[in-house]
């Protein structure tokens, strides 16, 4: 299941997800395509989507492994197999052909079977979990790099002319939307064809166009219309409007809401609206389904952040799946969507690698393209915590916001930063995350007074004095259910203690319009025993969730809610 709602009617669509032969590959012997064709007998069932070190005996393969599964075809047909996220590497084989590779996990891609014969098929996929220095993200990163098929395989007939794509923009005036629509027609026919192209929307249908396509050709068209009376998509609001396009047999659905989104002196603003965020960092991880997380616990999740208060919540450090946003999109919460760039602190050779940018690049563009239409998101966030004291950050960051601005104009550029004193980067963005742990890793809570008056000092002598400011990552790590009389480190009441001052210091500050407290809920962190890192993370966990990994709340929890809930 990758959307909340159908996304065709006239096209056939069927779920590949369920149970696939599943077998691991430690000694990597599968560097040759031939590799598939001795798919071991005794490989395992694995459910699709999973992660597999969610299985026993698999807690820490980092490695390849081959999913196998089969699909019927009825008669001669296009197939397309959509992937909606595989984590990291994916060779995809259908009947023994190598059909492509996919790097990256959290986005989605697909692939065409133009012509199919009728019968049974063999889907074969291999996926590789490994990083390393040149990946997105790299080997080192604050959680669980889980592996495998995480989210749905999905399979869809076409007919020999189908949409592409669509892509919803528009203008708004007051309560009207000039809508366009562009549109994507392809053909796989072996004759030319010609098809009429129709297009509505609640109150709107557009005028019809008649395409003539030669065979095996592809056009792009745009449907204009004009939408009066619309009801704006806001906070807690969720006015959605559901596009539906025709071209001969085939059917594409698709959704948005209409509103604005700006800056101006420090501020944001929403459908004009001055915006305060209130929100929290959440990975979409479960200890029991890693990354594969279910739509029944993102609905829960989604609760537990309406009862904190939150309108914001941010996507650290992935796009995450359609389902989750499109949630977001039907309750009016907003999403801050960044790609798995995080840290490479470790190397500026990593910033300067042609490989990681261009595989940033793609990623922007793949996060971008799939997740264009969703009101829910307000922020395209490039990087986490990179060190943009540097000039390999300088020259990645104007890659990247270069890329999303020319696919974009119509959401804010963020990022978050750990060196808020030196960046030289402010200038690129519309807004400014600021990561920091005073209370934590540095002194204590009172030391955020320093950092932000030194930060506004860096900001004005860039020319970025009046963007707007968020607290994007702060907080301190609380083991569930240690609570005491001292507020010792590590325990609910002193995570409760950094964090209520933090945002009290916060909220006192007219120049910071929102804060995403670090963060959600516990997660499971990469640490192993022949490494360096991470060696402070108690249990394996990442504990400076407001939750414990099994959602249960902790006191700072309970603070939170109170303060979020408060006027300011
Ligand atoms: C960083 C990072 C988070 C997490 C956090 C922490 O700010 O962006 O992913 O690692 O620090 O807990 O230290």
């Amino acid at each position: 299941m990758i959307r909340t709602f159908g996304q065709h009617i006239l096209r056939k669509t069927r779920t590949l997800d369920g149970l696939w032969d599943f077998v691991t590959d430690p000694s990597n012997l599968g560097t040759t395509e031939e590799w598939y064709k001795k798919f071991p007998s005794d490989s395992r069932k694995l459910v699709v989507p999973s992660c597999w070190n969610n299985e026993l005996g698999l807690f820490e393969y980092i490695g390849v492994a081959w999913y196998r599964t089969y699909f019927d075809t009825t008669q001669d047909s296009n197939i397309r197999l959509i992937f909606e996220g595989i984590l990291h590497h994916a060779d995809i084989y259908v009947d023994g052909q190598h059909l492509g590779y996919h790097f990256g996990g959290y986005t989605q891609f697909s692939t065409l079977l133009p012509h199919l014969a009728q019968g049974q098929h063999e889907l074969i996929i291999r996926v590789d979990s490994t990083l390393d220095w040149q990946t997105l993200p790299t080997d080192v990163a604050d959680w669980y790099s889980y592996g495998g098929i995480i989210r749905s395989v999905e399979l869809q007939e076409l007919p020999d002319v189908y949409i592409d794509t669509m892509k919803i923009d528009y203008h708004l005036t007051g309560d009207q939307a000039d809508i366009s629509l562009q549109v994507q027609v392809n053909s796989l026919s072996h004759t030319d064809s010609e098809v009429e192209v129709n297009a509505s929307t609640s109150g709107l249908v557009f005028p019809a166009v008649t395409v003539q396509l030669p065979a095996g050709q592809s056009t792009q068209l745009t449907l204009r219309g004009t939408l009066v009376n619309i009801r704006r998509w806001d906070v807690g609001r969720p006015e959605l409007y559901t596009f539906t396009v025709q071209a001969g047999e085939d059917d594409l659905i698709d959704r948005t809401g209409f509103r604005t989104v700006a800056v101006d002196n420090g501020q944001i603003f929403l459908n004009g609206q001055k915006l305060y965020l209130q929100g929290v960092n959440r990975h979409e991880e479960h200890p029991e389904w890693g990354f594969a997380f279910p739509p029944k616990l993102m609905l829960k999740d989604l609760a537990i952040l309406q009862d904190l208060g939150c309108n914001i919540v941010r996507g650290s450090h992935y796009p995450q799946s359609q389902f989750w946003m499109d949630l977001l999109d039907e309750h009016g919460m907003l999403l801050w969507s960044e790609i798995p760039m995080w840290g490479c602190f470790m190397s500026t050779e990593t910033l300067a690698s042609p490989l990681f940018a261009e595989r940033g690049v793609k990623m922007l563009d793949e996060m971008i393209t799939r997740d264009y239409h969703h009101p829910s998101i307000i922020f395209w966030g490039a990087h986490n915590e990179i060190d943009t004291r540097t000039t390999e950050a300088l020259e990645l960051t104007k890659k990247f916001v270069g890329k999303i601005r020319s696919m974009d104009e119509s959401r804010l550029v963020t990022y978050a930063t750990m060196h808020p004193v030196e960046d030289i980067v402010l200038s690129y963005f519309d807004v400014i995350g600021i990561n920091k742990y005073y209370g934590w890793y540095e002194g204590n809570v009172n030391g955020f007074r320093d950092m932000l008056q030194n930060y506004y000092r860096n900001a004005e002598a860039q020319g970025a004095g009046d963007k707007p400011l968020i607290m994007s990552e702060f907080g301190a790590a609380g083991i569930f259910g240690d609570a005491g009389w001292e507020p010792r480190l590590f325990s609910e009441d002193y995570q409760a203690d950094v964090v209520q001052q933090a945002l009290h210091i916060f909220r006192d500050d007219p120049r910071i319009v929102g804060t995403l407290i670090w963060h959600f809920a516990d997660i499971r962190v990469d640490v192993r025993s022949d490494r360096p890192y991470f060696r402070d993370r108690a249990r394996s966990f990442n504990n400076k969730g407001l939750l414990n990994e099994y959602r249960k709340p902790k006191l700072a929890y309970r603070i939170v809610k109170d303060i979020y809930r408060s006027k300011r």
